[in-house]
């Protein structure tokens, strides 16, 4: 299972606005915290990401990224840097082409 960025599932990106997954590299897979692929990050992404605690899990694993709101690819732990990176995107979706 890998993870998809907004432009990745095909919606387009809004440089103008981080909520509806602006901002995002189109080519990185990894900069929005959607974990269970339903286009939103909210609380059922914070509690997946919670769930995989000290795991090496990586579909719910982020690393460092370009901001908190855009992670970077997983670093081998879910902790509580993870968690601070989806609670940071939280009410960000993607949105469909006009
Ligand atoms: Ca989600
Ligand atoms: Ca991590």
């Amino acid at each position: 299972m890998r993870p998809l960025s907004c432009v990745a599932h095909g919606h387009r990106l809004l440089p103008e606005s981080l909520r509806p997954g602006g901002l995002r590299d189109p080519l990185n897979p990894w900069d929005f915290y959607d974990v269970d692929g339903d286009k939103r990050v909210n609380a059922i992404d914070i509690n997946k990401v919670r769930s995989k605690a000290f795991q090496d899990f990586p579909p719910y694993d982020r690393g460092m990224g370009a901001a908190p709101w855009a992670p970077g690819p997983p670093d081998g732990i879910v902790n509580a840097v993870d968690v601070g990176h989806v609670r940071a995107s939280v009410n960000h979706y993607c949105v469909d082409p006009p």
